[in-house]
């Protein structure tokens, strides 16, 4: 079976709650999906990535897991499911469903059993540990939304480990029956005609083992018991032979398109993980890039940040560009529904907000790689201006919140702002569709507010636009696939004559395509890249028009342009 050559291709990721509710319960559904195929089609995208849609009591917004082969009512049913699918497949529209199987949701049946007694035989599926000496948990890991990775279980006398919440238990990958289950499930969704998966903090599921058992303590960077632990359980020693496996138990015996989510992942890692014949993954969702506004020095996370600087971002890109050349093959992604709205974060929301969120995409999008397109980006969707923490749902924040004003000595205001710098409820404000109440998501009260701006993005006001946003991201989409240089060109980073204006070309056979960015709120002039006058504009906005022999070339405030010339 002739894999598809998903190289061209660019995925859009629909966040399910946010997305399109058609029934009024001001939830995002199955239906409310189907009922929006044409959007996604018009804008050109290849295949969907829909985050979790299972049966969960919903703790992380569904990537708490209870039953891996049930659609959680509040979407639907397996029948609108198919649907839904079958609306995608007629439409070209291939289907990527994220697999979460680092953990599962404590009211899973799994948990429910092997909670009741260490005789139980899915006891295994989990991972337990004694107390410490002196009675308290294990190690000193703290989990990723606060508090301690192990949470204690009355009923077997132990603890059991959660790098998450404590309602979503990590499964026990050391466990071939665990791996078997995993497998199966897997089989389940792609037999059902499921076209892939975007895999959530996969590379999470080999711990480091000591040879006792245990777990080693993570590095003391703070006062206090608890510190950062997020990192010592990724890129585990066994995580390519699991997924060697899952290869040769699965995704070898059907036409599949896989991302891995791995947080804290190098290019060596991705280079193993994703090279096109020793790997086992097609590409990585790395972070490297999502963690530069992260002020170094603090405990505290990605709460703390400081201004970007965009020569750090250049030299990220060019590591991975240049790491994965040949070698295995990126993903490019600035937003999902665990980051802020990247028109916010590196951009302009106010009078630059339209220039600013198509400056991101040209750039974005003129890397080797495959483009993701968050719901909303193609909208230009900025943040939230969220007040008070009741305004907010997700656990991350609500419960940073309580320890940075309880234990932290945070102002209120000061831990409200970083949540609206950095919070993810900012990327899960509902998608606004037309100018009608809550931008039209729903005829009911949503379940986190729509934003009040909505009148200025919705889609209906994009469509007729040609210097719309949404047109600008059909346009950049239609380009990848008109022009090999774009998939398969090599990435070369550029000079800049100005700190906030990036240059890169890309070099296929004897083609070349520059893309330059201007990153800043004002106007400016920049030296040409040799032979880049001489060349042909696909896309611009905001720039000079190119004449033969110019030397420097004007953008506007967020203006960028990328140009086809010889080399
Ligand atoms: O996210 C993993 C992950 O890396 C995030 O926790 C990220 O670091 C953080 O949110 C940034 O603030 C995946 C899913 O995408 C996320 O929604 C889940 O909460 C998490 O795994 C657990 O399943
Ligand atoms: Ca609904």
């Amino acid at each position: 079976m002739k894999p598809t050559d998903w190289r061209s291709s660019v995925v859009y990721q629909i966040y399910p709650r946010s997305f399109c509710d058609s029934n009024g319960d001001g939830i995002g559904d199955l239906p409310g999906i189907t009922a929006k195929l044409d959007h996604l089609q018009q804008l050109g995208v290849d295949v969907v990535w829909l985050s979790p849609i299972y049966a969960s009591p919903q703790d992380d917004n569904g990537y708490d897991i209870a039953d891996y082969r049930a659609i959680a009512p509040e979407f639907g049913t397996m029948a609108d499911f198919d649907a839904m699918l079958a609306g995608m497949h007629q439409r070209g529209l291939r289907l990527m469903m994220d697999l979460v199987v680092n953990h599962t949701s404590d009211e899973h049946a799994w948990f429910q059993q092997a909670r009741s007694s260490r005789d139980n035989p899915y006891h295994d599926y989990y991972l337990w540990r004694e107390p410490a000496p002196d009675g308290g948990p294990p190690n000193n890991w703290e989990a990723a939304f606060q508090g301690s990775v192990w949470e204690w279980n009355e009923p077997t006398g132990e603890y059991y480990l959660h790098m998450f919440s404590k309602k979503q238990p990590d499964l026990n990958w050391e466990n071939p029956r665990v791996r078997q289950e995993v497998y199966a499930l897997m089989r389940f969704w792609l037999d059902k005609g499921v076209d892939g998966f975007r895999m959530d903090v996969i590379n999470m599921i080999s711990k480091p083992w000591n040879a006792d058992g245990s777990l080693p303590n993570a590095p003391v960077v703070r006062d206090g018991f608890l510190q950062p632990g997020f990192a010592m359980t990724c890129n585990g020693p066994r995580l390519l032979e699991f997924l060697r496996e899952m290869c040769l138990e699965v995704l070898d015996h059907y036409d599949t398109l896989t991302v891995g989510e791995a947080p804290m992942a190098t290019v060596t890692v991705g280079q193993a993980l994703t090279h096109p014949e020793t790997g086992a993954l097609n590409m990585l969702f790395q972070f490297e890039h999502m963690d530069l506004d992260i002020a170094p020095g603090q405990a505290v996370g990605k709460w703390v940040t400081q201004p970007l600087d965009l020569r750090d971002l250049q030299q990220s890109m060019a590591r991975w560009q240049n790491g994965l050349h040949g070698q295995g093959w990126n993903s490019l992604y600035l937003s999902n529904h665990d980051q802020p709205r990247p028109v916010s974060r590196w951009g302009d929301d106010g009078v630059h907000r339209v220039a600013a969120a198509k400056m991101l995409a040209t750039w974005l999008h003129g890397h080797q790689g495959t483009p993701y397109v968050y719901q909303g980006e193609e909208l230009g969707m900025p943040n939230y201006p969220f007040a008070t923490i009741n305004d907010c749902r997700d656990i991350e924040s609500i419960n940073f919140y309580q320890v940075a004003t309880r234990q932290l000595g945070w102002t209120d205001g000061q831990a409200m702002a970083a949540i609206r710098a950095k919070g993810r409820d900012n990327a899960r404000v509902p998608v606004a569709w037309d100018a009608t109440a809550h931008g039209g998501f729903t005829q009911g009260t949503p379940w986190i507010d729509s934003h009040p701006n909505a009148e200025q993005f919705h889609a209906q006001g994009q469509y007729g636009d040609v210097d719309s946003v949404f047109h600008h991201y059909q346009r950049l989409i239609a380009l990848r696939k008109q022009h090999p240089v774009l998939v398969h060109g090599r990435y070369e980073l550029l000079p800049s004559s100005h700190p906030r204006v990036s240059a890169y070309r890309r070099l296929w056979v004897d083609q070349c395509l520059w893309v330059v960015t201007n990153f800043s709120a004002e106007p400016v002039t920049v030296t040409l890249p040799e032979r880049m006058a001489s060349g042909q504009t696909l896309i611009g906005h905001g720039a000079e028009a190119l004449t033969p022999g110019m030397s420097t070339l004007a953008l506007q405030p967020y203006g960028a342009i990328m140009v086809l010339g010889q080399t």
